[in-house]
C-alpha cells in the first residue's frame, strides 16, 4: 500500500511539473505590495498530496507567494496539530489582526485567496 501510494505521489508531481501554470504576471511595484500582503499566510501541505498539489498550482498560476511549510516535518506537524486541531493538508494558515486562523479544505483556501488578491474581475 505504500509503495503504490508513494508511486502514485510520484506521477502526481510528475504531470504536475508537466504542466505547471504559467504564473500571473504584475508590474513589479503591485507584485512586491502583493508579496508584502503575503507575508502573513503560509501553507501547510506535503510534498506529492494531490489537494496540496492543487493549491500550489493556484499559488503559482496567481503568482501568490505564500511560504510552504512541509507538515511532515517539525515544528510544522506539531504546528498544524495544535493550532487548526488535525493533521489534514492544506491547511492555510492566516495572521489578522494579531489573531492565528487555520483554513483547511484546498477549494475553500483557493477561493479565498483568489477572492482576496485575485486579478480576474468577481462576478457581482
Ligand atoms: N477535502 C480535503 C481533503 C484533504 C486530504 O484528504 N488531505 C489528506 C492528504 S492528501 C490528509 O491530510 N489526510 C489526513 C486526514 O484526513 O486526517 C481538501 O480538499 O483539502
Amino acid at each position: 500500500m505504500f509503495v503504490i501510494r508513494w508511486i502514485l505521489g510520484r506521477i502526481v508531481l510528475l504531470v504536475n511539473a508537466l504542466t505547471a501554470p504559467k504564473p500571473a504576471q504584475r508590474p513589479a511595484e503591485q507584485q512586491a505590495k502583493l508579496d508584502q500582503a503575503m507575508a502573513r499566510y503560509s501553507l501547510y501541505q506535503y510534498d506529492a498530496c494531490p489537494f496540496c498539489v492543487k493549491v500550489r498550482r493556484a499559488l503559482r498560476r496567481n503568482n501568490f507567494n505564500i511560504e510552504l511549510r512541509d507538515a511532515k516535518q517539525e515544528p510544522h506537524r506539531s504546528e498544524l496539530e495544535a493550532g487548526g486541531g488535525r493533521l489534514m493538508v492544506p491547511c492555510l494558515r492566516i495572521e489578522e489582526a494579531g489573531e492565528v486562523r487555520w483554513m483547511y479544505e484546498s477549494s475553500d483556501i483557493i477561493a479565498y485567496l483568489e477572492q482576496q488578491y485575485g486579478d480576474q474581475p468577481q462576478a457581482a
